[in-house]
């Protein structure tokens, strides 16, 4: 079983050091561990002080891609390493590296594909009240649209086995830890949370500058990601509005026509007939867009196949960074 613990960094020189030394060596039930960090075009000297700390692997970007993309491209790193089990953390220290192996622990006993690390952040002190009342309800939300029961849900803290990794693909922008929620619910996947302690604040987010763009790029995210899994749904709900406002002026149009008084009120037929027109097209829009997402289906399972190069059971096989037949 091996088991590689990636890291997303955007100049970190700082704080890097000091999480590489926090991640445990050995783990009960994994045979091997390695780091991975992936540097998303950093100014500073991550990649050299990832070097200097033994990092196995180093890899990233030119330029700055957003941590979305570093963390699917760690994810695709890793598969292709031959990774039984992956393990996401921050390179702030953030996480206590100490509870990686609560993490690992249910993948291994095969109880769990995803396993979050639950920071309970209505305990963490530095948290302020509003911040914990959002994680508190903004958690419980992505758990409704979802379908998976987190009290965490924007924590980083994750480990992915190796059949969940090959599954997901990250394609919003912004940030992965809500999109891979929602994935994992639309796959049945299964997900557990587990209590982890977090280590003192070494630094500012750099994600979120302020509480109100942390609202609005997670709920932005959140539509999108939810529209490209659930299209029908949404599209029908949307659809559904538009044909319970078309009611009202059709229900006031035929309510003066069957008093016999119908003049002057075509402004309200033609506003209903405008309103139906449109809930009709959202809800052809659903079924087109819910036939695309069928597709998406099945170039994610092609891509499962394509990217279990480095898989144990896969036909290829990386040996000394080459990719070569089996046999
Ligand atoms: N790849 C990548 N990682 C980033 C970027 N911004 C932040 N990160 C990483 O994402 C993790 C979390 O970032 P942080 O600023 O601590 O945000 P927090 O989760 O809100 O505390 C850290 O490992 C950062 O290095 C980015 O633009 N690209
Ligand atoms: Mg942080």
């Amino acid at each position: 079983m091996k088991l590689i613990i990636q890291i997303p960094c955007f100049n970190e020189e700082e704080t890097l050091s000091v999480t590489i030394a926090d991640l445990p060596r050995e783990i009960d039930g994994v045979d091997l561990i390695e780091y991975l960090v992936i540097d998303d075009g950093s100014s500073d000297r991550t990649r050299e002080v990832a070097r200097e700390c033994g990092v196995h692997h180093v890899t990233g970007f030119p330029g700055n891609r957003g941590l979305a993309r570093a963390f699917q491209h760690g994810l695709n790193t890793c598969l292709a390493l031959g990774a039984d089990i992956i393990v996401n953390t921050d390179a702030d220290n953030q996480y206590s590296g100490h509870d990686i192996p609560k993490l690992v622990a249910p993948i291994v006993k095969g109880e769990a594909d995803i396993v979050i690390g639950d920071r309970e952040t209505h305990t963490i002190s530095h948290f302020s009240a509003f911040k914990k009342f959002l994680q508190k309800h903004g958690s419980m939300l992505v758990g409704k649209a979802s379908g998976v029961d987190v009290p965490d849900a924007t924590s980083g803290f994750r480990a992915i086995s190796r059949d969940a990794a090959l599954s997901i693909n990250v394609i919003s922008d912004f940030s992965y830890t809500l999109e891979t929620l929602v994935q994992a619910g639309r796959k049945r996947l299964k997900v557990l949370s587990v209590p982890i302690r977090t280590n003192a604040k070494l630094r500012e987010s750099r994600l979120f500058k302020s509480m109100f763009s942390f609202v609005r790029r997670s709920g932005s995210t959140m539509i999108r990601v939810y529209t490209t899994q659930q299209p029908l749904k949404v599209f029908l709900i949307a659809g559904s509005v538009f044909f319970i406002g078309s009611l009202i002026p059709f229900g006031r149009f035929l309510y003066f026509m069957l008093r016999g008084d119908s003049s002057g009120r075509i402004q309200s037929l033609i506003l209903g007939l405008v309103l139906f027109s449109i809930s009709g097209f959202l809800a052809t829009i659903g079924v087109l867009a819910e036939l695309i997402s069928a597709n998406r289906k099945l170039i994610e399972e092609v891509l499962k196949t394509t990217r279990d190069v480095g898989g144990q059971n896969s036909e290829f096989r990386i040996q000394n960074g080459k990719t070569r037949n089996k046999q």
